[in-house]
């Protein structure tokens, strides 16, 4: 029988749950009182930082409740839920988004003034929680914001990492370093440590196999996992859920033989090789490493995982064959893929189900998303390794491999070539799993995050396995961010002109973001305008005190701000941006003082973290800082341009660049960038966009009219082409592209600074150019003019910038997720009364 719940009297536990209160007086008390309990301090030696970290407990008192709530109506509706597990969550700040989700904003504003401190003082005292490296931890991120806001039943699991991605520092010869991120050196008052929640994890020992497919798995090393909870508040909804991170443990403290032993060393060995698990993010983004302590991370993470929603389904006292009843897993890019050996071997090994049962549980409770066509990002193991790690799991995936590859060959019979074209193993020395092909014949369904992604993915990656499938088994679920981050906490002054124009209140836009659409009737309004602009111009004042402040430097906020911020990464090509900004400037350095008087003044943006160990991106932040160093200090034409790197890109500065640009560079060559999802938050912020024909800039192009946006370069279907000609028939720079020439050579002549430091990035382009520079300079620089152009006549600028604002409503990751649920998960909403 079930316990009674809960135990004692109901009203006194009723009572007991109200804690702060959403009115000023309540405010303050909580906060005073988490500063002499909680921190143990008092008001007369308090500084900002003890005051941020009161006032965020007290903030996380009231998302408990709704946390709580949440959870219980979960618990009792039993509704299905998705579990969204992706290694990287790049969550930045809390505090803020949470009180203006909880929408106590004002009330905080007000009790925090009477305590004698700045609201906006605190916020800054938090630090990024930046467990992630770019847009695919930043989507996970919006994803959840916008589950919670749209009362859908999701949790997130991932690693707590100890450290986040690096923090990044100048050298005085430009090159960036690398510092840790120790972000968890301060109290995180936003996480709830579960200390009844660890589950223990195996890695390497023997797998052998008994009987009916099953194995024992035993030896090697056992790990704990600690669960921590990070709660998830919805905007303007009770509905809070929850981000499950692991922290890795030593199953037992010491090897108490060895400390018997006298071997002190020995005995703690054990305790850091499991505390190593989760201590650091790996620094890669779009690209593979091949790591064993890579691997051990997915794994460890997986397997708590799986374990947790196992636990979960199994307090409901179903069969097995109900669990895509009542569980979704969306595997989130190919690192949790070993979800699907680990669901296999729990329930053929451990609850002994049949194995053509177990696969046909598996199938229908995962789902696939990739991220990238970019062949180096495509995930493969070596199987030595991975079978000296996990041995059980290499017979399992050699077991689905078997069954799969026989029904590959009764559809098409004799079509060898095929068989090992979809092999989970790739013959070589060493022999390799792929684990993209096992997540797409693991997964109920496969999906791409833009429409040019998901068909290039269909006519490449999945071809044969549409082919055996068929075509309904892959879709599309174009990305998308949340307006509440992106739009209403980082340009409040851009919400509230909208607020006041669409007369509606704001937190029905900000829920259906199609009303954005309200605002095209006042494109053309002066009135209008002069509001928009101001709004602009405001956020650039607030960007450029940030640039004085962290480089001591004046910026020109009157002149156009053109900002390009993402990963460095060749297929991203900031070297076009570089090369383009070199050549602007010799163009201006050649005119007469009456001539530049007519340029369009412009201060060119750059931000960004290259992987430590990749060389060429590396090299591009040198040559930047160094163009900066060189344009800035020129007295000819500095009223006309300035260039500047700003370091340690964050969550943070991107919420400072998205609403102080006039525009913003997505200029991937064609068929690379999946997505992009800055595109679509500077976009929101009405900055216009410059881009190539790729990604999601293709969709923004076709909502927002291509008359307000400048695309530039070849399109996808000629790149094979073009490549195929620069290997085969190269033809020199000098001749392809003379301005590009002119360009490289300046800089090999020591321009700026010492030439021979770029020559290996110049020749990536003058060799090779696989990422056709020189196939799109002269398109580039032309786009570039038209903007030019078209920023002098104000008027029409601003209708174009209101207009893009207006039709950016797709893009709100509340119409992404709302599709997963639908169209993947079969989950619905469930609020919290
Ligand atoms: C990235 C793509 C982006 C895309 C994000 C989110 C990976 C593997 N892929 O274009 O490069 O916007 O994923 O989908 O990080």
């Amino acid at each position: 029988g079930k316990e009674k719940w809960p135990r004692g009297d109901e009203k006194v536990w009723k009572d007991g749950l109200r804690a702060a209160d959403d009115d000023v007086p309540s405010i303050t008390k909580s906060i005073v009182h988490h500063v002499q309990t909680s921190l143990s301090r008092q008001a007369y030696n308090l500084d900002d930082l003890g005051a941020y970290q009161a006032t965020a407990l007290s903030a996380k008192d009231n998302m408990l409740l709704n946390w709580n709530e949440t959870q219980l109506a979960y618990t009792r509706k039993q509704p299905k839920r998705a579990y969204y597990l992706c290694i990287e969550y790049l969550m930045g700040r809390t505090f803020d988004n949470a009180l203006l989700n909880l929408g106590l904003k004002d009330q905080y504003h007000e009790g925090v003034g009477k305590l004698g401190f700045n609201l906006e003082d605190l916020l800054t005292q938090e630090r990024d929680a930046a467990l992630g490296n770019g847009g695919l931890g930043r989507l996970a991120a919006c994803y959840l914001d916008s589950s919670s806001s749209q009362e859908l039943p999701v949790w997130g699991y991932s690693l707590r990492y100890k450290y986040g991605i690096f923090q990044q520092l100048i050298a005085p010869d430009g090159s960036q370093l690398e510092a840790p991120d120790p972000w968890l050196e301060h109290l995180n008052p936003f996480e709830i440590p579960r200390y009844d929640v660890q589950y223990e994890i195996r890695f390497y020992g023997q797998a052998e196999r008994t009987a009916d497919g099953r194995a024992v798995w035993s030896g090697g090393q056992e790990v704990l996992a600690l669960a921590y909870d990070v709660m998830i508040p919805g905007y303007g909804t009770k509905n809070t859920n929850n981000l499950r991170l692991w922290e890795s443990k030593p199953k037992r403290g010491f090897d108490l033989q060895s400390f018997n032993a006298g071997d002190y060393e020995r005995a703690v060995e054990a305790s850091n090789s499991a505390e190593a698990i989760t201590s650091v993010l790996y620094p890669n983004d779009n690209t593979t490493f091949g790591k064993e302590l890579r691997l051990k991370q997915q794994y460890f993470w997986t397997a708590a995982s799986l374990a947790d929603i196992i636990r979960r389904f199994k307090s409901l006292e179903k069969p097995f064959s109900a669990l895509p009843d009542y569980a979704a897993i969306q595997l989130n890019d190919t690192h949790p893929t070993l979800a699907i050996p680990e669901l296999m071997r729990i329930l053929v090994d451990e609850e002994e189900v049949p194995w053509n049962s177990a696969w046909d549980i598996v199938t229908n409770t995962f789902f696939f998303t990739n991220h990238t066509v970019l062949p180096e990002a495509l995930e493969k193991w070596p199987v030595p390794l991975f079978e000296h790690l996990l041995p059980r799991h290499l017979q399992i995936i050699y077991d689905i491999n078997m069954t799969f590859l026989q029904s590959v060959e009764k559809k098409f019979p004799g079509d060898r070539e095929r068989l090992s074209r979809m092999s989970l193993i790739e013959e070589g020395f060493p022999k390799q799993i792929r684990m993209a092909y096992l997540a797409i014949i693991g997964s109920r369904k496969v999906n791409g995050v833009a429409e040019l992604h998901s068909q290039l993915l269909k006519a490449t990656i999945c071809k044969d396995f549409v082919e055996f499938y068929g075509i309904s088994k892959f879709g599309n679920v174009t990305n998308g961010v949340t307006p509440r981050r992106w739009l209403d906490q980082c340009n409040p002054g851009l919400s509230a002109l909208i607020t006041e124009t669409l007369k509606i209140p704001k937190s029905e836009w900000l829920k259906d973001l199609k009303k954005l659409e309200g605002l095209i009737k006042y494109a053309d309004d002066p009135q209008f305008q002069k509001k928009w602009a101001a709004v602009k111009q405001t956020n650039k004042e607030r960007l450029a005190q940030y640039v004085e402040a962290t480089l001591g430097v004046k910026v020109n906020a009157k002149a156009m701000f053109d900002v390009q911020v993402k990963r460095l990464h060749e297929y991203k090509r900031q070297t076009l941006n570089i090369f383009g900004v070199i050549h602007r400037y010799f163009t201006l350095k050649a005119m007469t003082p009456e001539e530049r008087k007519k340029a369009n003044p412009r201060v060119v943006f750059f931000a960004g973290k290259a992987a430590p160990g990749y060389y060429i991106a590396k090299l591009v932040i040198r040559l930047i800082v160094n163009v900066a160093r060189v344009v800035n200090a020129d007295p000819d034409t500095k009223d006309y341009l300035e260039v500047y790197f700003l370091p340690d890109y964050s969550v943070s500065l991107a919420e400072l660049l998205v609403p102080a640009s006039n525009i913003s560079q997505h200029i991937s060559t064609a068929g690379t960038e999946a997505s992009g999802t800055s595109n679509m938050k500077f976009c929101l912020n009405g900055g216009l966009l410059v881009g190539t024909v790729d990604g999601a800039n293709i969709e923004i192009g076709e909502e927002i009219g291509e008359e307000n946006v400048f695309f530039f370069g070849h399109l996808t279907e000629a790149v094979e082409d073009l490549r195929y000609q620069h290997t085969y028939h190269p033809v020199p720079i000098e001749q392809k592209c003379p301005a590009l020439a002119h360009v490289l050579n300046e800089i090999s002549a020591g321009k700026f600074g010492d030439g021979q430091t770029y020559e290996p990035l110049l020749n990536t382009v003058r060799h090779h150019d696989h990422y056709l520079l020189t196939e799109d300079f002269q398109s580039y620089i032309d786009a570039l003019k038209l903007v030019d152009e078209a920023y002098l006549n104000q008027t029409t600028w601003l209708k174009k910038s209101i207009i893009t604002c207006a039709k950016m409503g797709k893009f709100s990751s509340d119409r992404a997720i709302l599709d997963y649920a639908e169209e993947y998960w079969s989950i619905e909403p469930l609020k919290v009364e």
